[in-house]
């Protein structure tokens, strides 16, 4: 494992640093990447960086992507962020890069690259830069940069409520409040919700159906769905509008879609403790223990489904 000085002394050795990250990015991936590309920018502006990708991260504002050629690439020092897999890796052309650096929180599932800096035990990529932007004391480390890595802190640990948030977690937010970022703005960038959509999880939590005590069950008809301009997959998003109730032990929200003029269910299946996937593979379905998926169910299978689920709870009661 490299150390943060020998990190700093790379990015002294190299004119031209391409910045990379995971494909699907989120705030975690874009935060690092940007505070990394603010820092090294107000550090050394004779540098060339750039941050890469094609994709765009849904929440929070953030620059543009930039562009570069090959040729810079291939003589760059590639810093690969948050990014756990080569293959995961949005614009894979960071592998003909000089040198590939790593910067990541996730367990070391692939060992691509020139040297690492991978520490599981940190809640968040935008961590780890932060302790080692806040080592350079001499350096600029500007509310720019602050409020970029505070976006991915923030979003990583879900506002600091995750078992990853430790105490390093959170002398990093410290060493970025420092830096006076905009702390009740930011959260409002990144949490706010529209009008519309605050009134359609209004409905969605007015739809809460509890066949058995400690299951919870929404549907959302094609009719709902016309009615709020709203498609099937989107309203399927609104699962975390039922998913912070203290009675309930399972909870599922499915919606109705049309496939070939017949109408089918789609759901998700999210439980706190029994296993929920079983009963989804059933279906055709799958995911994890506690938080599974179905899809393409007909009337009668969405009906046996909720059944079943409830079959399990009472099964796992009287053990
Ligand atoms: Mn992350």
């Amino acid at each position: 494992m490299i150390t943060r000085q020998e990190i700093v002394s790379l990015f002294e050795q190299y004119d031209v640093i391409t910045i990379f990250r995971h494909t699907h990015p989120d705030c975690d991936a874009v935060g690092s990447q940007f505070g990394l590309k603010q820092w090294l920018k107000e550090n050394y502006p004779e540098k060339q960086v750039y941050a890469l990708g094609t994709e765009r991260c849904s929440q929070g504002i953030f620059p543009p992507n930039d562009e570069a050629p090959e040729e810079l690439i291939s003589q760059s020092l590639a810093v690969v962020l948050d990014s756990a897999t080569a293959e995961r890796t949005d614009d894979q052309r960071f592998l003909q890069a000089a040198y590939i650096l790593r910067i990541d929180h996730h367990p070391v599932s692939d060992d691509f690259g020139n040297a690492m800096y991978i520490y599981t035990e940190a809640a968040a990529t935008c961590e780890l830069l932060t302790e080692i932007f806040a080592e350079q004391s001499e350096k600029q480390f500007s509310s720019v940069t602050a409020g970029y890595l505070y976006k991915g802190l923030l979003t990583d640990t879900l506002c600091f409520r995750t078992s990853n948030t430790t105490g390093k977690t959170l002398s990093a937010a410290a060493v970025l409040a420092n830096k006076g970022i905009d702390i009740p703005g930011i959260n409002r960038e990144l949490f706010d919700q529209s009008l519309s959509s605050f009134q359609f999880a209004s409905f969605v939590r007015s739809r809460l159906d509890i066949p058995y005590s400690g299951f919870g069950s929404v549907l959302i008809t094609l009719e709902d769905q016309k009615n709020w301009n709203i498609d099937s997959s989107e309203a399927k998003t609104y699962i975390d509008e039922i998913g912070h109730i203290s009675d309930l032990q399972a909870w599922v929200l499915f919606v109705e879609r049309l496939q070939e003029q017949t109408i089918v269910y789609d759901g998700s299946l999210r439980s706190k403790s029994i296993p929920i996937n079983g009963v989804a593979s059933v279906y055709r379905g799958g995911g994890h223990k506690n938080a599974a998926g179905v899809k393409g169910l007909s009337k009668n299978e969405y009906l046996q489904i909720l059944k079943d689920i409830i079959q399990e709870m009472s099964s796992i009661e009287t053990n």
